[in-house]
């Protein structure tokens, strides 16, 4: 029935407990179709006062979170559930997180996520604990468990039988190399804002050549990356468009420059 373990370390479980408590995934989870464990990163520390972080070798602001608890949190993980395909540490130095690297993790059979708070973590963990370091995008975080539920959340909808509708799955946006084209639902007037005509129009075939459309438009206004960088192919009617699009462009900037 599980076809994805997860086990997340933190000294938060409660922030990411809370999360398993509603939504999506945590519904997959209570089904038996994911199996997420969460580890409180305190429960592996000896000390009286159970302290997950020291001070830095070398001086500087901040303190760092110690290596020991890390090493024992995997130890057990290993020992109960086997040994993990990829133990994840999230930071901002890591590699960053995209659909295609979700992907690549829905297929592994079981992921560790080492969240991390504080300053920073011993880099002996990120080097030997930690098989990959990844990044979900440019800003500064109190700490990786926000990092982990975003992973949590993005890989276990691939997982098949978590999103009920397969096909919305692979209809998503990044799926597609494409930005989502709008939707609407009732009323068709909002305060005299209205619903375009074609969607209500009842032809499917325009009403899909129209969404295809804005699709493409908005990726080339907004996110012009995805469709040089985005590794996606687009398919011909695509390529028609953003064509037709770009032709647009230049004649505007030709009568602009005129
Ligand atoms: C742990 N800022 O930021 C972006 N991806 C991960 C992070 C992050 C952070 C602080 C702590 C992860």
């Amino acid at each position: 029935m599980v076809s994805v373990k997860f086990d997340v370390v933190t000294i938060f479980p409660g922030m990411v407990e809370s999360f398993l408590a509603d939504g999506v995934v945590g519904r997959a989870a209570r089904r038996g179709l994911l199996d997420v464990a969460v580890h409180d990163l305190r429960r592996f520390t000896t000390d009286r006062h159970r302290s997950v972080d020291d001070v830095p070798y070398g001086g500087g602001p901040g303190m760092v979170m110690k290596p020991e608890p890390f090493i024992r949190a995997i130890e057990e993980v290993e020992r109960e559930r086997g040994t993990p395909a990829a133990v994840v540490l999230t930071s901002p130095q890591g590699t960053r997180f995209t659909q295609d690297e979700a992907r690549r993790l829905s297929r592994l059979s079981h992921i560790v996520l080492l969240c991390g708070r504080y300053e920073a973590i011993d880099e002996r963990v990120c080097e030997r604990v930690a098989s990959e370091e990844i990044s979900i995008g440019d800003y500064v975080l109190s700490g990786g468990e926000l990092p982990a539920m975003v992973i949590l959340d993005a890989v276990g909808r691939l997982v098949p039988g978590v999103v009920g509708d397969a096909t919305s799955v692979h209809e998503d946006s990044f799926e597609r190399g494409l930005l989502d084209y709008p939707h609407y639902t009732r009323p068709a007037d909002v305060n005299g804002d209205t619903v375009p005509d074609v969607l209500l129009s009842g032809n499917h075939a325009e009403i899909r050549r129209w969404r295809k459309y804005v699709a493409v438009k908005r990726t080339l206004e907004r996110r012009p990356d995805l469709l040089t960088q985005g590794g996606h192919e687009l398919d011909e009617e695509e390529r028609d468009i953003l064509q037709r699009l770009q032709d647009l462009e230049l004649e505007r900037k030709a009568r602009a420059g005129a």
